[in-house]
């Protein structure tokens, strides 16, 4: 058995977890926030076996669409611990979904 953690965007959220619990998978929801821009989204935990993997992996990717460059405003930093409150403008990727897949030990249910 596998546990799927897919971060997606909040806006892709609504999609991804009807697809996915179409399809007969059980979802765990947690609000997250992501670490570079603090802003939130949300991590879906996913346990199935080991062949349906792919196949949530495939819908998540339907569902969440391709990764897009966009430009934020970053604080700028100058010198070691000095903090600008001027910005600078940064191009990062964003959309889509980060996944990771982890083996699971053990799963009980009571
Ligand atoms: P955030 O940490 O808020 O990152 C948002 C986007 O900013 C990232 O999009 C990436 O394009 C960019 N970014 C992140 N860290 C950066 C850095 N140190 N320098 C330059 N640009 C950076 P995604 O890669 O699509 O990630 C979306 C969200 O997925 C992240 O939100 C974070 O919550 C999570 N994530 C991505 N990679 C992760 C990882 N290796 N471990 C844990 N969480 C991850």
């Amino acid at each position: 058995m596998k546990l799927i953690y897919a971060i997606v965007r909040n806006d892709n959220e609504d999609d991804v977890t009807s697809a996915l619990s179409k399809n007969g998978y059980s979802i765990t929801k947690l609000n997250t926030t992501g670490g570079f821009l603090r802003k939130g989204n949300v991590t879906l935990m996913i346990g199935t076996e080991d062949d349906k993997v792919d196949k949530a992996i495939e819908i998540i990717k339907s569902e969440c669409g391709e990764r897009q460059k966009i430009k934020v405003d970053m604080p700028f930093i100058s010198g070691a611990s000095m903090v600008n409150y001027a910005t600078m403008p940064t191009q990062i990727e964003v959309g889509g979904a980060t996944i990771f897949v982890t083996d699971v030990v053990r799963f009980d249910k009571f």
